[in-house]
């Protein structure tokens, strides 16, 4: 009995000890993220957080702050840029008027699968790392969206069809692509589109089926033609001050996370792009290819876009294309 009594308040007193190291330790890491909660950007976002909050024995806790409560998606790169916030998750190519390079993955038709996109991804890491480094930002993984479409509210057989429609973009590329289509360009973020179209700020746009889904957008827009024009990327970065701080234990648990998350999230975006096209249905849209005259139209002016970000992106865009022409 008392052998027990004192065994247990030397348990009681070590555990309390314990916690007392883990509380001091203890360092949480808000993570903003620009997309609603539901996408599955967010949802592969949490499980990182999750298991690094987990591998690292409760030393660092991630907590996510999706829909850009935290901090708004356009603001989301400088925050963590400063240690404002030391981890965020923003759309790579909207940071394209920064750096033209920052654009790679949204030059029209350059890649429209999955695979290919995975290619030009390994072409322009090395090229985004260091940019991202040079910024005092330590990049950790970056995800695809699904293949971007059209979206409007008629149907579209032509670019002059297109003439004078109000269009939401989310980064440079759009609002070129708009410009060049004759349409009406308005950046909006992916959180406030549901707002927008409902109240007839804009009328149509590019996104993925992902996107349309998580917005509920059938309740303002009627079809979406599948152009698969381009799979935009978005990134998790961390701090480097943060990153640089973090013990070589807990930098091999991130790490390790964030090989996970990048697997679990494209599989995700995979799977995701034939279940929300078939929710874009459910909600009693039209969903099909673009038709014939209008994909030629597109290609023809995604020609122009290709040769202006070639222009912009300058040797470093060249030998990212190059490398990626070479994987094929
Ligand atoms: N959804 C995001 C970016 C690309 C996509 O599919 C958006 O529309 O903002």
């Amino acid at each position: 009995m008392k052998i027990n009594k004192t065994l247990t308040s030397v348990v009681m007193a070590a555990g309390m000890t314990m916690g007392l190291a883990q509380a001091a330790k203890a360092e949480v890491w808000d993570m903003p993220l620009a997309y609603s909660g539901s996408n599955f950007h967010s949802v592969t976002a949490a499980e990182f957080g999750q298991c690094v909050t987990t591998g690292t024995g409760g030393e660092i806790e991630i907590v996510t702050h999706p829909s850009g409560s935290l901090i708004k998606g356009a603001d989301i790169k400088r925050a963590v840029q400063t240690g404002q916030v030391p981890i965020g998750e923003r759309l790579l190519s909207g940071h394209q008027n920064e750096n033209a390079i920052f654009g790679f993955d949204s030059v029209p038709f350059l890649a429209t699968s999955f695979d290919d996109a995975d290619r030009l991804w390994k072409a322009a890491k090395p090229s985004i790392e260091q940019t991202l480094a040079d910024q005092n930002l330590t990049l950790l993984y970056a995800v695809p969206w699904p293949p971007q479409g059209l979206y409007f509210k008629r149907e579209i057989n032509s670019v002059a069809d297109m003439e004078g429609i109000k269009f939401r973009s989310y980064n440079n590329t759009t609002t070129r692509l708009a410009e060049l289509t004759g349409m009406l360009p308005v950046v909006i973020e992916a959180a406030e589109i549901s707002q927008a179209f409902a109240t007839g700020v804009v009328e149509s746009m590019v996104s993925s089926g992902a996107t349309g889904y998580d917005r509920k957008i059938w309740e303002s827009l009627t079809h979406f033609y599948e152009v698969d024009a381009w799979l935009p990327r978005n990134y998790i970065i961390v701090n480097s001050d943060s990153w640089n701080s973090t013990s070589d234990a807990n930098k091999n648990v991130i790490r390790g996370c964030a090989e996970l998350a990048e697997y679990a999230g494209t599989w995700r975006s995979k799977e995701y792009t034939g279940f929300t096209l078939a929710g874009l249905r459910a909600g009693g849209m039209t969903v099909e290819p673009a038709g014939a005259k209008l994909k030629g139209e597109l290609q023809d002016i995604g020609a122009t876009m290709t040769s202006d970000w070639l222009s912009a992106a300058g040797a470093e865009g060249q030998a990212i294309v190059d490398r990626y022409k070479a994987m094929q």
